[in-house]
């Protein structure tokens, strides 16, 4: 039998607990325990929080079961002696406040060690804090804004908090790495435009600095409102302008009607965005006319190496609902790093709360082989790795067009 749950956190904080039992591997929804956890009598619970509804959730659930696959795997192996893993999921809705109420009642759980989370930068700005006092290790596979970890100086980097870490890389490498790729196709006049969220300004700053420094210039710099639809009143800013191409800084919900819209009012140019827009319902969205669409994502594409491919197989195997998406290699890497680090520090502990610090110290120095490549930090609890992808919309489909590291 494994423990399943789901927790939804509403504004204010209206928890809606459900527990319920089941059998078998499969964690369609909620949150699965997973595997034997052979002969077990204490329970340490890995946390994943992130957007488990709404227009992010198929990004949200890749994490969620990424998780719970890298703890079934660990409780079948009886990884940690006489001790149990199981997942606590939350729903963040991909919103700040909705992320601090779920990141509270994660860190009122003395049974919770670390956490997996959140997608966006922008709820992570609300966690950070939370964990951080409750000497919670937190682990993000997506958030990229460089200040969750060097803070909002960038010129004069400092740890924001010594409990957050993540297994994604940075704006800081992947707005470069963009201008780079465009720059080196011959586009030299390109139209910006973000979301005014942190990661979609970051992004484009990021982006904008190193265009420029390579000679290209910005011919025009323009916001969305994420909450509305109709992007016209843009598009209309931008056109005239002439853009070689269309910079996005935000996520597919927006960027994928954006770059439909453009197409339709004559703007016939490339729309390139981060990993935010590197997901099959950009497709969906931005229509036919999406051809030559762009976007970077972190790392090399999971089924490009033997252990993407193997962990690919598993989650495949295990009969997830939904597929590990974008950041189910980061999540998987990220949950390995905890049970990694709690191995050594469950060992001769007799609570969980008791061994909260000794699991962020020991998750600061982990090093091995993931799906993802090397798995380790810097001071700043960065992942040491500096690979991406420049991914191109070919035959109605994300197709990697190159992977390199950033230099
Ligand atoms: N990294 C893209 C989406 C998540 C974020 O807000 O950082």
């Amino acid at each position: 039998m494994q423990q399943r749950s789901i927790v939804r956190i509403g504004v204010p904080l209206a928890v809606a607990a459900l527990a319920l039992s089941a059998c078998g591997s499969r964690g369609d929804s909620g949150t699965t325990g997973g595997g034997t956890g052979g002969s077990a009598s204490k329970t340490v619970k890995i946390g994943v929080i992130a957007p488990l509804s709404g227009d992010l959730s198929a990004l949200g659930k890749g994490i969620q079961h990424s998780v719970e696959l890298a703890v079934k795997q660990a409780n079948d192996t009886n990884a940690i002696p006489g001790w149990k893993i199981s997942v606590e999921a939350v729903d963040d809705e991909g919103k700040a406040e909705v992320g601090k109420n779920g990141a509270t009642k994660l860190a009122s759980d003395d049974q919770v060690i670390g956490v997996v989370g959140n997608l966006n930068s922008s709820v992570s700005q609300q966690t950070q804090p939370v964990f951080s006092s409750a000497k919670i290790t937190q682990i993000s596979p997506a958030n990229t804004n460089p200040s969750l970890t060097k803070g909002a100086d960038t010129a004069s980097p400092k740890r924001a908090y010594p409990t957050y870490f993540r297994t994604c890389t940075t704006d800081a490498v992947q707005g470069p790495f963009a201008a780079q790729y465009l720059i080196s196709k011959g586009i030299m006049k390109v139209a910006t435009i973000h979301d005014k969220k942190t990661y979609g300004q970051g992004l484009v700053d990021a982006f904008s600095a190193e265009f420029k420094k390579g000679g290209g210039t910005i011919v025009a710099a323009e916001t969305i409102n994420p909450d509305e639809s109709n992007y016209q009143a843009v598009v209309s800013k931008v056109a005239p302008s002439a853009p070689q191409a269309v910079y996005y800084g935000g996520e597919f919900p927006q960027a994928g009607p954006l770059s439909q819209q453009m197409k339709n009012a004559g703007l016939n140019v490339p729309l390139m965005g981060g990993d935010g827009i590197f997901d099959p319902k950009y497709i969906d969205l931005a229509g036919a006319n999406a051809t030559n669409d762009l976007s970077t994502s972190v790392g090399a594409p999971t089924d490009s190496t033997p252990a993407g491919k193997k962990f690919l197989s598993e989650y495949q195997a295990a009969g997830y609902a939904d597929p590990s998406a974008a950041y189910g290699g980061y999540s998987y890497d990220a949950a390995t790093a905890i049970i990694t680090a709690m191995k050594a520090t469950l060992a001769s502990a007799s609570d969980v709360k008791s061994a909260r610090e000794a699991t962020t110290a020991a998750v600061g120095k982990v090093s091995f082989d993931g799906v993802t490549g090397k798995v380790a930090f810097d001071q700043f609890g960065d992942t040491t790795s500096k690979i991406l992808t420049v991914y191109k919309v070919t035959g109605g489909k994300w197709a990697a067009d190159k992977t390199d590291e950033f230099k």
